[in-house]
Order: C-alpha cells, then structure tokens, then sequence
C-alpha cells in the first residue's frame, strides 16, 4: 500500500469527486490539495508541472502523478481490490465501462469550465451557454437511463456500487447546477441508494474544506 496519498482536487469538480468516492470506498487515507478552478489557479506553472492538462483531479501516489479520474480509480482498484469497482465477468466490466465513459467522455466535458468558457470567448451570451451544457446533459442522462434500463438496483449495475455510479452521482450535480432535468426514476432511486452511502455521503462537494 502506499505511504503517501495527495489529492489535487476542488471541491465542486465532478471528476474529483469520482476519486473521493473510490478512495473512501477502498478505505485509503489521502490528504486534499486544493486548488481554485474559477480563479485559474490550475493554469498556474506549478500544477501544470504537476498535470500539463490543467484539470483536477491529479493523485500524487509516493511522488508519482497519476490523472484522469478513470484511470486513477482504476489504478485504486488494483491496489486496493476490494470492494470491487469493477464486476469479474467481462461483459458486466464492459458495460460498467461503458456508462463510466459515457458520462466521463461524452458529457462531462462537453459542459466543463474551459469548453464553457469558450463558448463564451466565441461570443454566446450565459442564455445559450447554459442551455448547451443543460442539453448536454440531458442527452446523456437520457442515454444512461436506457443502458440501465435492463439492471435491477439498488445501483446502477445491481446489488454493488461500481464505478459507473462513482460516474454518475457527481454528474447529477452537476446536473442540477445547469437545471437539467433528472426526472428518470432508476436514476434518482440509483442516486438515494449512493448518497445513503457513506462514500458518497461524506465526500459530496458542499462538505469539502475549500467548499464555498
Ligand atoms: N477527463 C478528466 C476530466 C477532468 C476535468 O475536466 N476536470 C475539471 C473539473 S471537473 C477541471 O479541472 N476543469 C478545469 C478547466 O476546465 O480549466 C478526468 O476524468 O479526470
């Protein structure tokens, strides 16, 4: 196991939020970096050292910078196997993935400060920029709710939490925040289930120390 955990996190970034649930999950200690997404500070020389990307999350493991959420959960769950993030049979894996990367690819950024941003360097006004990262929104939660749509709960895919409800929760607040609908009841039933978790509990944004 490692000695040393950091999280560069901030406290309402969804994708940091997937690697706060999977630690806790897994039981392992970390400490919390934060760093402030609207004043840019992940442009900053010193995080960028640290992820060229300029997102958060970044985990430093024993010195050792790892990004993207997915491959950091996924790298907790090799060295931390159980619970499992990831079912053993390959074609449930595949469409754990699946989910997990259909909100992590095709819809989280899509509505992610920088492209939002740009939207707004490209001269829309807040109107129409909100209304695309609603809409993006609501397709994919559309989309998620048909590939669920086969599975019995309480979690996205049956009886244990995966990494496609690790995916799921924080994009539904971030939903919320863009005042996209959610009325789907598999998905707000999948969401009571999670926040009854202490994992998901304990680590929602509005609880984080640079929450504001
Ligand atoms: N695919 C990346 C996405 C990371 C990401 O987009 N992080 C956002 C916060 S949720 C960020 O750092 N945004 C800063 C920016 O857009 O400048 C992952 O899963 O880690």
């Amino acid at each position: 196991m490692p000695d040393g955990i950091r999280l560069h996190t901030y406290f309402r970034s969804s994708a940091s939020w997937r690697v706060r649930i999977a630690l806790h999950l897994k039981g392992l200690d970390y400490q919390s970096l934060a760093h402030h997404l609207r004043k840019g500070e992940q442009t900053s020389d010193s995080f960028l050292a640290l992820n060229p990307q300029g997102l958060v999350p970044a985990l430093e493991v024993d010195g050792v910078v790892l990004t993207q959420s997915l491959a950091i959960c996924e790298y907790l769950d090799e060295i931390a196997p159980r619970p499992q993030l990831l079912p053993p049979v390959p074609l449930d894996r595949a469409k754990v993935r699946a989910l997990s990367l259909a909100i992590a690819c095709d819809v989280h950024p899509l509505q992610n400060l920088r492209v939002l941003g740009r939207l707004r360097a490209a001269g829309l006004d807040e109107d129409t920029v909100n209304v695309w990262a609603r809409d993006t929104i609501e397709d994919g939660l559309a989309a998620c709710a048909h590939l669920l749509a086969d599975y019995a709960g309480p979690y996205c895919f049956g009886e244990a939490i995966t990494l496609a409800d690790i995916c799921l929760v924080p994009q539904l607040a971030n939903a919320r925040r863009f005042g996209a609908r959610i009325d789907y009841p598999r998905i707000e039933a999948i969401e009571e289930a999670c926040l009854a978790h202490p994992a998901f509990a304990e680590t929602r944004p509005e609880l984080q120390p640079d929450a504001e």
